[in-house]
């Protein structure tokens, strides 16, 4: 009722619509009608009201509301169904119980904050209060099991592409940052459940940061993390931002299924900031650390890098690009 009364609203346009008119069209009582609205102002929504011309939409929140989410979205799978949550330990985790649980392909998870964020190998992902983007996409793809990190270059990509649109170049290191000047301002973690030839699914869960001033960041944190934000000079709105990156995952994700996952390679090239510079890796879960020049990616989205002894491949690792001299 609540979404359909802001449907109402929002065609009305600059126009007011009488309460009488929405009880008629919605066919429930005027009072229902007061009540949704009342409802729909605690949750943020500008509407005025005057005595005898109704109510009018004048501003909606940038809080994460499916209406909100779903008004104005252009995608068929991603975002299918909307889950939003004020406060979650992580959208990774309940992601995972619900696609466990048949949930549908493009659902999405979205959260204001998160308790237990959460990286690669266990580490913390700092998500703040109404300041970032927190969210989950469940997929249930065909490709093979051994193709699944490449959904972490892909959502880079979709990352990247909507920044494109709010007139913010981003450079990815791989495999799965978004840097500004050296501090990530994105963080992408994938995880899935397959079987040997067959993926059951694939959770993508990207963390964003929107609005955080660099003040806002922990200490511990503040000297590698930005925002977007800090990034532009001034705030962002969630909710837009939110549904282009899902419009351009889904672009990519039906690229991939029907070209293969060469054209999304093709442009995680062009953004990465990776290829062509002296790197330090380190491999995850090891100490092992070398140096080299990060040469390519291949297919399956791994690293090559040229150390003085040779080619090296690698699948998982942390990147530190060394500046040039
Ligand atoms: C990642 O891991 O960067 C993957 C982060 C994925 C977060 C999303 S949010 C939605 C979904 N739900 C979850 O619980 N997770 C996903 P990794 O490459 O391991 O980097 C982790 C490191 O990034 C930390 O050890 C910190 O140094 C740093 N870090 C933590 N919070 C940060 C933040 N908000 N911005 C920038 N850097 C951060």
């Amino acid at each position: 009722m609540r979404s359909r009364i802001l449907e109402l609203l929002r065609n009305a346009g600059n126009e007011f619509i009488s309460g009488e008119e929405i009880a008629n069209r919605l066919g429930v009582s005027r009072t229902a009608v007061w009540k949704h609205i009342k409802e729909l102002r605690a949750t943020g929504y500008d509407i005025v009201s005057q005595p005898r011309s109704g109510y009018s939409l004048t501003e909606a929140p940038d809080h994460f509301l499916p209406e909100e989410i779903k008004n104005g979205l252009k995608t068929r799978i991603i975002g299918k169904e909307i889950l939003c949550f004020d406060a979650i330990d992580s959208t990774n985790i309940e992601a995972k119980k619900l696609a466990a649980k048949g949930a549908v392909e493009g659902t999405v998870l979205v959260a204001e904050e998160q308790g237990k964020g959460r990286g690669r190998l266990e580490r913390p992902f700092f998500s703040p209060r109404g300041k970032g983007i927190w969210f989950s996409v469940i997929l249930r793809p065909k490709f093979l099991p051994q193709e699944a990190p490449k959904c972490t270059l892909l959502a880079a990509v979709a990352v990247a592409m909507a920044m494109e649109q709010f007139g913010l170049t981003a450079g990815i290191k791989w495999p799965n940052d978004i840097l500004y000047e050296g501090k990530k301002l994105v963080g992408i973690l994938t995880e899935m459940s397959a079987e040997m030839d067959r993926i059951n699914y694939v959770v993508i869960g990207t963390g964003i940061n929107v609005n955080i001033a660099a003040e806002e960041f922990p200490e511990d944190i503040r000297d590698v993390a930005t925002s977007l934000s800090i990034m532009k000079g001034e705030n962002l709105p969630r909710v837009k931002f939110f549904q282009r990156v899902m419009e351009s995952m889904e672009e990519l994700y039906l690229m991939v299924s029907e070209e293969g996952f060469a054209p999304v390679m093709e442009r995680w090239k062009k953004y990465s900031i990776t290829l062509g510079q002296e790197v330090n890796v380190i491999g995850v879960g090891t100490n092992a650390s070398f140096s080299g020049v990060a040469a390519d990616i291949d297919e399956e989205g791994a690293l090559l890098v040229d150390t003085p002894e040779g080619r090296r491949r690698v699948l998982a690792g942390d990147v530190s690009i060394r500046p040039k001299k």
